[in-house]
């Protein structure tokens, strides 16, 4: 591999330094090779917005980021939807699949500067999951519950959005335990933390309540077009 192929954290850490703690595991990652990066300079999405966002290198593999880990087993899964809603329930594994699946393609932007374009996965639509909740009129924001107490959250419109997905599959084999299988959300257009692995609940809430890496110096609304990295407070 060449140096200039290689994406280092300490640069990242390097801005980073006093304002925040790390976030994901230490290491470095394999871009794409320059070519590909030369092309990816004015890429455009069919949105209208950069295909790379400011200050986002496409890397080739994804990376485990970390986190406490859930059971991988689709046994042990268990989904709670709950909260500002009129029908809540929980859902096994089977339940989860008896919703349509869809196969859908996406670019992931990792608030630590990788972005992982073209990553193709299969699930749920989120909208489909809350729909049957029936959210009530005070449903403003959803806390995605993971394990061991990781939370995150999103505007119940950005959640609503078709691109948005409970997902098991990962480039055609069953979500690793490591990236958050059995079942994880997939918010492509936030950064990658509001993406919860190891998804335990779906809680609709009429205020929000932000969720683990934003109550720790990231930013709340984490746009990666705005690089919407840090919160403002800290
Ligand atoms: N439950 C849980 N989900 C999580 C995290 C975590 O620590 N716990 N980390 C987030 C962060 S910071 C990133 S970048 C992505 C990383 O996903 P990956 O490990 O599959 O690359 O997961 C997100 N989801
Ligand atoms: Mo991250």
């Amino acid at each position: 591999m060449k140096e200039e192929n290689l994406l280092s954290r300490r640069v990242f850490l390097a801005v980073a330094a006093g304002t925040v703690v790390s976030i994901g595991l230490p290491g470095v990652f394999a871009t794409v090779g320059a070519a590909r990066q030369q092309e990816l300079v004015e890429a455009l999405r069919p949105d209208g917005r950069l295909r790379v966002p400011p200050g986002q290198t496409a890397i080739e593999h994804i990376e485990d980021m970390g986190g406490k880990p859930g059971s991988p087993q689709p046994e042990d899964f268990k989904l709670r939807v709950h909260g500002e809603v009129e029908q809540p329930f929980t859902l096994d594994y089977e339940g989860l699949m008896a919703f349509a699946q869809q196969d859908f393609t996406c670019d992931v932007h990792c608030v630590t500067g990788w972005s992982l374009l073209d990553s193709t996965w299969r699930g749920v639509p989120m909208a489909a999951v809350l729909n049957q909740a029936r959210p009530s009129s005070d449903a403003k924001f959803l806390v995605i519950e993971a394990a061991h107490g990781y939370t995150t959250s999103i505007p119940i419109a950005e959640a609503m959005k078709s691109n948005v997905f409970l997902a098991h599959t990962l480039f055609g084999s069953p979500l690793p335990g490591p990236n958050g299988g059995p079942v994880r959300a997939v918010v492509p257009d936030r950064y990658f933390y509001k993406s919860a692995k190891w998804v335990q609940g779906l809680k609709i809430v009429s205020k929000d309540e932000p969720g683990f890496w934003e109550t720790r110096g990231y930013s709340n609304s984490a746009d990666p077009w705005k690089e919407e990295r840090y919160s403002r407070s800290s």
